[in-house]
């Protein structure tokens, strides 16, 4: 199958599922990749070797770096033949984002249907959640008393080749505060712009009261040690890409058990 035709049987499978995806058992969890093929391969490989069930990507698989197009093929392949797999949409799988960041340019170097990437980006789901764990790209809207389920149906949210305000936005751009400002600040407008806000310690901590969860795993920011713990060990940001402006970062994911988040392992590709 090309290109195409991968998209829109992948696009058919995700079709059938939710906004949330519900995961439980163990899990290989990885932050950005941004077109960073060798990064994708070595984390499939990674799964494989460490026998986990599911593999979980928190989004951002295009702009920026070099195999773009290569990395959202694999990714549509491996939706077709593994319910486990669960790749999250980030801010980055966005019809416009990605004509401001690369990725249309680089459709259209490859002589690629815009229409089928966006339809295939609008239907990644946004969440993984376990019993312990809250997996996405951004992270979690600034609202009190925000319920993972208020997003569960995918009718209430049509998918959109472009997000600009709400709870799915929210999730795909939104920051944690760190450095001492999370203590200092419940959240602030974002220097990302748009809508998007950062977030203090107190929504963590009432995101996780009203949801019975313990931890936030999400990605987004490019720390070139590959990972960051912020917010008392209560939010763990991840990032996997070593391609194109991130030549040089360290590529972090974690292994774990998805109700025990002191499992937490990490692992360097
Ligand atoms: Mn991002």
């Amino acid at each position: 199958m090309g290109y195409a035709e991968t998209l829109a049987s992948a696009t058919q499978v995700l079709a059938k599922g939710n906004n949330v995806r519900k995961v439980s058992g163990s899990a290989l969890i990885a932050g950005d990749i941004h077109g960073d093929i060798d990064s994708l391969e070595k984390i499939i490989a990674l799964r494989e070797a460490l026998d986990m069930k599911h593999l979980i990507l928190l989004g951002d698989y295009v702009d920026r770096g070099e195999k773009q197009v290569e990395v959202v093929e694999r990714i549509a392949e491996l939706i077709q033949s593994d319910d486990d797999f669960v790749p999250l949409r980030g801010n980055h799988e966005d019809a416009a984002v990605c004509a401001r960041y690369g990725f249309v340019e680089q459709l259209e170097i490859h002589d690629l249907s815009n229409e089928i990437s966006f339809d295939f980006f609008a239907e990644l789901p946004m969440v993984a959640v376990s019993s312990a764990v809250y997996m996405a790209h951004g992270g979690i809207p600034v609202e009190n008393n925000f319920k993972v389920s208020r997003i569960e149906q995918r009718s209430e949210f049509p998918r959109e080749h472009t997000l600009k305000t709400g709870p799915q936005y929210e999730i795909g751009w939104n920051d944690p505060l760190y450095d001492g400002r999370e203590k200092n600040h419940e959240y602030v407008a974002s220097s990302r712009g748009g809508h998007s806000k950062e977030w203090g310690i107190a929504v963590t901590d009432n995101f996780l009261d009203t949801n019975n969860l313990e931890l936030i795993i999400r990605a987004h920011i490019a720390f070139k040690a590959g990972f960051k713990w912020m917010h008392d060990n209560k939010v763990l940001s991840l990032f996997s890409s070593s391609s194109g402006p991130y030549d040089g970062f360290t590529r972090s994911v974690v292994s774990m058990e998805l109700s025990k988040p002191e499992t937490v392992t990490f692992h360097e590709i």
